[in-house]
């Protein structure tokens, strides 16, 4: 049924995009501590290939930010992006932002020399009521703007960010916790929740469970495109195991608002950083909850059981959305598979990390000369669709002890 109303949705959104020419492309600021987890590079791969999203500047956030926009402005220059301007926001407190050696000494005209809440307000301004700011990382710089800014509050669309934690923690079955984005800047999320934007909000409740298994990266890093060199690159100085999506998934809720399940809801940030459900108030945010679609109480089934049913349904949907995105031939994230190394050649010979970094570099810059940027139509056929044998691999979140749980 579900299927059947997706795609009576998607049929009449082609008749439409037909009947009246294409449809209007929805204005983005992208606000990001790229650089940490490696969850804000794929959110920003996906931002960049999708359509339907203009994106018209990034910013970013937290100690390291000039760090942080050199790898932006890095991965937008691979991704043919040099249009989009960058601009850092305040230093604060050094953090471990190991994939920033990738944009080391990297310089662009697209970095700009001003603070990111005056470069949003520049761009809210410029276009008021239609910009929609993504925020996925901690809130310190939107807070700033709404600060230094008060009366471009009622300019701004909508605020989707990633952040919160509703009914569940990190690990599965767990209470709710600070969750990063917020705990990191509470003062900040508090500024943004009783600013009166109207926000959209994925909390840990939809996102946590969106591990990047070792199926779906070998089909994400074997498509050797610039952009998808660079997300290769990132995992291995990222080096961890299994990425768990959680940015991507308020890029995701931007460009099909059906994915999750939402409700309104009153959400107050307390100074640690919990997100709760005030009772009694007018809500302030829209906020994905995607355990609302669990299976009717039938049986005397423990409530954590149904809850891992609903984590389930949410994680085989975003798996099936996300492999539509990432290899549908107008959506995928390989500008033109042609004339491209095998995968097989590209991943083979290298035999260790450092091997496999240099040689995937050498790759990218040899892509880049050929002048494979700049191609970007959609690929005759899809993209190989080789799969790497199925493996058992624990969860991130199941190997860290639960002081360390929180993202990076
Ligand atoms: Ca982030």
């Amino acid at each position: 049924m579900k299927k059947l109303t997706l795609l009576l949705i998607l049929l009449a959104w082609a008749h439409w995009a037909v009947c009246a020419g294409a449809p209007k492309k929805i204005p983005v600021l992208l606000d990001t501590d790229i650089g940490s987890d490696i969850d804000d590079a794929f959110a920003l791969a996906l931002i960049v290939n999708s359509p339907e999203l203009d994106l018209l500047g990034v910013t970013t956030v937290s100690g390291n930010a000039e760090a942080r926009a050199r790898l932006a402005a890095k991965m937008l220059e691979d991704a043919g992006r040099l249009d989009v301007p960058v601009a850092a926001g305040a230093s604060g407190q050094p953090l471990p932002i190991q994939q920033c050696r990738l944009a080391e000494g990297f310089k662009s005209p697209s970095l700009l020399p001003i603070a990111a809440e005056d470069f949003l307000e520049s761009e809210i301004r410029r276009r008021p009521g239609e910009i929609t700011i993504v925020a996925i990382g901690p809130l310190t710089n939107v807070a700033a703007l709404l600060k230094k800014y008060p009366d471009a509050a009622k300019e701004i669309k909508q605020i989707v960010l990633m952040g919160g934690s509703i009914e569940r923690g990190y690990a599965p079955g767990s209470k709710p916790e600070p969750e990063y984005n917020i705990h990191m800047d509470p003062g900040a999320a508090q500024a943004v929740f009783t600013s009166g934007v109207p926000i959209v909000v994925a909390p840990l409740d939809v996102t946590a469970m969106l591990q990047l298994d070792a199926a779906a990266r070998h089909r994400v890093f074997t498509q050797l495109t610039p952009v998808t060199n660079d997300l290769t690159l990132l995992y291995h100085l990222w080096n961890n195991e299994t990425p768990t999506l959680f940015d991507p998934m308020a890029a995701a809720l931007l460009l099909d608002p059906s994915l999750c399940e939402t409700k309104p809801m009153a959400i107050e940030v307390d100074n640690e950083g919990f997100t709760r459900e005030a009772s009694g108030k007018p809500a302030n945010a829209t906020v994905a909850d995607d355990a609302k679609r669990a299976p009717p109480r039938k049986t005397s089934a423990p409530s954590s059981s149904r809850k891992r049913r609903a984590e389930s349904c949410t994680l085989m949907r975003a798996r099936t959305w996300r492999r539509r995105r990432m290899t549908s031939p107008k959506r995928t994230l390989v500008p033109d598979g042609t004339s491209m190394p095998s995968a097989d050649a590209a991943c083979s010979s290298p035999t260790t990390r450092d091997e496999r970094i240099k040689h995937l570099s050498r790759l990218s810059r040899r892509q880049r000369r050929s002048g494979h940027r700049a191609a970007r139509p959609a690929r005759p056929r899809g993209p190989p669709r080789s799969r790497a044998p199925a493996r058992a691999e624990p969860s991130r979140t199941r190997l860290r002890p639960p002081a360390a749980r929180r993202r990076r």
